[in-house]
């Protein structure tokens, strides 16, 4: 069924959805996708203006943003390699909130530092928008910002805390959003502190 646009397939929020067991697991996953595909400094099209965020990806594509734009790649821009492969856990949090969706093709590493953030933006990298995002929030809490589909309508605000996913489809999908701010110190999983964010994306057209 596609059901784009109706409630079940808008915006979702599971507080707590990977337990505190299986977000180490997931940490200890990350670390090794990341000795593979290293952080690295995007900046923005144009201006060459650095993020505050650093990335990596996994998946068949990754995100990536240099002076040229932004654009999904199969290759990390620094190393060259192919991304790693999504973790299994991944794959079987999106079959179990996008079950009817083709699989993701990119997922994408944001490491916040604690004074980073991200401005408002949407996501419409991708060709199409007919499945949701899908985020897992892993680290210190960080103050999320949702407004609609149109720059500077109404936005509000809510936490997201470790462990949380957020699934933007339907309506929700063009949304703009960004990361105020990131509360320091509020989580022990990282060990020099921070947040990580993935999202799952699908990029192509099945
Ligand atoms: C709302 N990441 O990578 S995740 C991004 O926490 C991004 O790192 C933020 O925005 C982060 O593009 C927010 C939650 C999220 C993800 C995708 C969305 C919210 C969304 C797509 C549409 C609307
Ligand atoms: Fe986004």
């Amino acid at each position: 069924m596609t059901d784009k646009g109706s409630p079940s397939s808008g915006f979702k929020i599971l507080p707590g959805h990977f337990p505190s067991a299986e977000q180490e697991s997931l940490v200890a996953q990350l670390r090794e996708i990341l000795i593979k595909a290293p952080l690295f400094q995007p900046v923005m099209p144009r201006t060459g203006k650095p993020f505050s965020v650093r990335m990596s990806n996994c998946g068949p594509l990754g995100w990536v943003s240099d002076v040229t734009g932004y654009r999904y790649q199969a290759t990390h821009p620094v190393t060259g390699a192919p991304w790693p492969e999504i973790p299994d856990v991944l794959l079987d949090l999106w079959h179990q909130v996008a079950p009817t969706s083709p699989l993701p093709e990119a997922c994408l590493i944001n490491f916040y530092e604690p004074t980073a953030k991200m401005g408002m933006h949407q996501d419409r990298d991708e060709e199409t928008f007919d499945a949701p995002v899908v985020s897992v929030s892993l680290g210190d809490t960080a103050t999320f910002r949702i407004g609609s589909t149109t720059r500077g309508g109404k936005t509000s605000s809510m936490r997201l805390a470790s462990g949380d996913v957020v699934v933007m489809g339907g309506e929700s999908r063009l949304a703009y959003h960004g990361i105020d701010r990131i509360l320091k110190g509020t989580s022990t999983l990282l060990k020099n502190g921070g947040r990580i964010n993935l999202t799952l994306r699908r990029v192509t057209r099945p």
